[in-house]
């Protein structure tokens, strides 16, 4: 009698102990990596051109925001509309701007950054179906730390490229002075 209820009280001892902490830090600890993922990277406003339907190649543009105090960069992109997708840049060589393959886009700490016509886009090759206005295409993104992100990308009339590209050279501009 007297040894069951020391052993009882050293099993209810032995539960008090231990639930505490699995209940306290176990939910509380995934909660928090979970947000901290969720922070980490943005991606917004995700954007294609419509095209003619024979057009081989389209490109998507979109806005990156790292809220990490730790650099990230953009490694791979895929879709499923594309035989193959690459990061591009564009570069002056010359008068003459040309579109070159990158191996990444970096990212900086606390930062953002425009994918947008003349400058980083992500290259749609070997089109598997046209691209039309109104419609998306999904695209997968890769990031180095932040990992994969699965967008819908929305594809917008063909003059929607012309205002943003002179929206751009106009900002440009503006930064010269
Ligand atoms: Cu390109």
């Amino acid at each position: 009698m007297r040894f069951t209820s020391i052993a009882a009280s050293i099993f209810a001892l032995a539960i008090t102990a231990v639930l505490p902490v699995y209940a306290e830090q176990t939910p509380q600890a995934a909660a928090q990596s979970a947000e901290q993922q969720e922070k980490t990277i943005t991606v917004n406003d995700a954007w294609s051109r419509e095209l003619p339907p024979t057009a081989p190649v389209g490109a998507v543009f979109l806005h990156i925001e790292n809220h990490s105090a730790l650099p990230d960069r953009l490694i791979s992109a895929n879709s499923s509309i594309a035989e193959v997708t690459e990061l591009h840049a564009h570069i002056h060589e010359g008068d003459v701007m040309r579109m070159v393959k990158v191996e990444a886009i970096d990212i900086p700490a606390h930062s953002q950054l425009t994918l947008e016509p003349g400058g980083y886009h992500i290259m749609l090759i070997d089109l598997q179906k046209p691209l039309v206005a109104g419609e998306q295409l999904p695209l997968t993104l890769q990031f180095e730390q932040a990992g994969t992100f699965d967008l819908i990308v929305e594809i917008k009339n063909s003059d929607a490229g012309t205002s943003a590209e002179q929206q751009h050279m106009d900002h440009a501009e503006h930064s010269h002075h």
